[in-house]
């Protein structure tokens, strides 16, 4: 238990977060094919990003798919797969003309925060929601960090984090007492 120091006194409570190894962790990544220009730019980012943090290629699933709105679909089949330990969601809504942006930016988030709720598998959100391309290019590399990157860490301490409190709720649910015959 590390001490929490607040301002009033030290507090011994339990206080966890996952760590940032990915060695023993395998990933699932969904990428949309729209806006592939930045869409790939944010892979490569989340793969550089897990390969430093000890992830092998081995351990690493892609899978692609036509646009954002069919992200969440894919994240969940794959998160039910049982072969990943957490699922990176890439995708790329550029606002335009009509308010098509809407519903596509607005059903991904809800469907991979669904997917997450549903499997129980953490699913990183790496969907770009942009007024303008140039916001997106900023996003995927160039003035504001790589987000595939950022996504990436997250995807290795909700990982981690998930199998640390699987474990400790399995030490800790009671025990069945044995009926007397
Ligand atoms: N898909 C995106 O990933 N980004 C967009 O900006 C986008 N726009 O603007 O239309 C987009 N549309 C396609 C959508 O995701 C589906 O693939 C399509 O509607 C078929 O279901």
């Amino acid at each position: 238990m590390t001490p929490v120091v607040s301002k009033a006194k030290t507090i011994h409570a339990r206080d966890t977060r996952g760590s940032a190894a990915a060695g023993k962790l395998r990933f699932g990544i969904v990428v949309a094919r729209f806006n592939s220009f930045i869409t790939e730019r944010l892979l490569t980012g989340a793969l550089d990003a897990l390969r430093a943090a000890g992830a092998a290629d081995s351990a690493i699933e892609i899978v692609r798919v036509p646009g954002s709105f069919e992200i969440p679909l894919a994240a969940k089949k794959l998160a039910e797969t049982g072969r990943t330990d957490a699922v990176i969601a890439i995708g790329c809504v550029i606002r335009g003309e009509t308010s098509h942006y809407d519903y596509v930016a607005s059903e991904a988030a809800r469907g991979l925060q669904l997917a997450q709720m549903d499997t129980g598998i953490p699913v990183i959100f790496c969907v770009l929601t942009c007024e303008t391309l140039e916001q997106a290019i900023d996003r995927a590399g160039l003035k504001s960090g790589n987000k595939g990157q950022e996504a990436a860490l997250a995807a290795v301490e909700m990982a981690n984090l998930s199998s640390g409190l699987r474990a400790a709720r399995a030490v800790t649910a009671p025990r069945r007492r044995k009926r007397r015959s």
